[in-house]
């Protein structure tokens, strides 16, 4: 097994890479929607009523240009480039939506694999969700007060139109105090015929450009949030995402996080069961205390699931690719977010030391 970081776009330089390098990491995850970093403080919970933040359909990172000098970014401090880690909202929401634009949209998504493949940019990390990651609180639920995020049930609004994947994509559209309408409801034959078409349609051109797609559960796993359907939020759901497409190229982004988080899941079996089949792309390693409607994040060796059982159990069954942490809590002190992913990243490196 492979150790990586997982850099958010407004943090991928090359001084994070070379501080992944540092912590003993070989592999980055691009994490590029999302604007979760502000000043020192980089966390995962709702600003606001805004979400994530706006999704920018123009970011010339998106070009065959962009991808390349990213990759050489990263390849010039020594690391490999192993996913780039969600498509941006803007750039597919029709295609969650089964909106107008859905036929463009897709073409374009097919072009960022095939240009993925030139620049040999081996995993395309997705999660099919319309309502995505959105409720999450943050306050000091970690060991000895550090600040993380959770999900304590909240009340459950419609999802505003001009918003998807908890980001804004249309900026005339959205409207946070004076919503004009709502996406959904979606129910759940409609998210799995929406998957479907995505799937078919993007899998034989992820295949021809050797690059594997790899889908995170929801997070969090609940049969539907804001009104959307969810895709993954059971311990069976992840089978029936493999079994619709049989092809090596149709992968899990395997979130121990999310999945321990699942009511009525046993994270070892689970860990067990996928693990056996070859097909997981790569995996947020990240521990969490508490079952999905109430959870909160939790440092590494600190929540509901012995880490350490999960790598064993990861060997055991021969996986060999790459683990990121996630996110992880913020540690007090100057630089929280960098604190926070050393002692994850230490952790793993220690682990992965003693079970290979
Ligand atoms: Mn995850």
């Amino acid at each position: 097994m492979k150790l990586g970081l997982g850099l958010y776009r407004d943090i991928l330089t090359s001084e994070n890479v070379r501080f992944a390098k540092q912590c003993g990491a070989t592999h980055i995850v691009a994490h590029i929607p999302g604007e979760f970093a502000k000043g020192k403080k980089i966390i995962t919970s709702d600003r606001a009523k805004a979400g994530f933040g706006y999704s920018d359909g123009d970011d010339p990172i998106w070009s065959y240009e962009g991808l390349r000098d990213l990759k050489r970014m990263v390849n010039a401090e020594g690391l490999e480039l192993e996913a780039l880690e969600n498509f941006a909202p803007a750039h597919w929401y029709d295609v969650l939506l089964d909106g107008p634009k859905k036929r463009q949209q897709m073409e374009h998504l097919k072009r960022i694999l095939r240009d993925m493949g030139r620049l040999g940019i081996p995993i395309m990390g997705y999660c099919f969700t319309i309502a995505g990651v959105w409720g999450r609180v943050e306050g000091p639920y970690a060991r000895g007060g550090a600040k993380s995020v959770g999900f304590e049930n909240p009340e459950q609004t419609p999802i505003p139109a001009g918003m998807v994947w908890n980001m804004v994509y249309d900026l005339d559209l959205f409207d946070a105090e004076n919503p004009k309408g709502a996406v959904g409801p979606v129910s759940p034959e409609e998210i799995w015929g929406r998957f479907e078409e995505f799937l078919g349609e993007m899998i034989p051109v992820a295949e021809e450009a050797g690059v594997k797609l790899a889908l995170h559960p929801d997070d969090p796993p609940l049969p539907s949030l804001r009104g959307a359907s969810r895709l993954v939020y059971r311990p069976d759901d992840y089978q029936r995402v493999l079994d619709l497409n049989p092809s090596p190229a149709n992968t899990m982004e395997f979130c121990v996080g999310t999945l321990s988080e699942m009511p009525d899941a046993n994270i070892y079996e689970m860990v067990d069961r996928y693990s056996r089949t070859g097909r997981i792309g790569y995996v947020h390693f990240r521990n969490v205390k508490g079952k999905a409607p109430n959870y909160h994040e939790m440092l590494v060796d600190d929540g509901d699931t012995d880490m350490l059982r999960v790598l064993q159990i990861l060997a055991n069954n021969g996986f060999d690719g790459v683990l990121i942490p996630d996110h992880t809590p913020l540690l007090l002190c100057d630089a929280p977010w960098h604190a926070g992913m050393a002692y994850a990243l230490g952790f793993m490196k220690a682990a992965l030391k003693m079970i290979l």
